[in-house]
């Protein structure tokens, strides 16, 4: 077996491995939009927290056995310039949309075809929340995805999910969702 250690160590320093075990996952979107509720209701439902916070808004997720590391960016507009440093190696982009925001959710959509037309995005699939569907002016999910013009995402695997992160109404069926993005039938 040196040569499985060595084949081991290869795929170590190529960074492959790192790669290979966990699945990078970046949350973007707007301040306010909820993205760091959610991050922590994905660590409190369905899925199993298998690691200590690696920074203040990085954690690693489990859904079964398939392993994610998240990255909840800031949405703040100083920070979105920055956003395209967190790209390489991204293989789903969450975007959480807050559902009663109608007026920035023109900003979100230039936001999100700008990032989307960065090469290292170029395989990346696409999983919008439509977050804070317990509010009673809240957009619907179709509503979000037309406003948005998903539709012309024809290189992205895209969905859209309504939610609620405050009771993690819709939360699983994302991460089901997510799950089926990264791992071959
Ligand atoms: N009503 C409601 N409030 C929410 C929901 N999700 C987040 N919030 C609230 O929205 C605010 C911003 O949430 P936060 O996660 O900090 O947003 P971030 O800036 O995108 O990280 C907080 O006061 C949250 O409690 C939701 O689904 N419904
Ligand atoms: C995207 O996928 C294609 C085909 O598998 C591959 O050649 C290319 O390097 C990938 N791009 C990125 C940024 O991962
Ligand atoms: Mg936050």
């Amino acid at each position: 077996s040196v040569l499985a250690f060595e084949k081991l160590n290869m795929l170590f320093s190529s960074g492959l491995l790192l790669i290979l075990l966990k699945h990078k996952v970046i949350i973007v979107g707007l301040d306010n939009a909820g993205k760091t509720t959610i991050l922590y209701q994905f660590l409190t439902k369905e899925a199993v927290q298998t690691s200590p916070t690696i920074g203040s808004n990085v954690e690693e997720i489990a859904v079964k056995k398939t392993r994610f590391l998240v990255w909840d960016i800031g949405g703040q507009e100083s920070l979105r310039a920055s956003w395209n440093s967190y790209y390489c190696n991204t293989e789903i982009v969450i975007l959480v949309v807050d559902s009663t925001d109608r007026e920035r959710l023109t900003v979100t959509k230039e936001e999100l075809h700008r990032m989307l037309a960065h090469e290292d995005l170029q395989n990346a699939s696409v999983l919008v929340l439509a977050n804070k569907q317990d509010m009673k002016n809240s957009m619907s999910a179709a509503e979000i995805s037309q406003s948005l013009t998903l539709s012309s995402l024809n290189a992205h695997s895209w969905h859209v999910q309504a939610c609620c992160a405050l009771t993690g109404e819709g939360l699983p069926a994302s991460l089901d969702w997510m799950r089926s993005r990264v791992v071959a039938n």
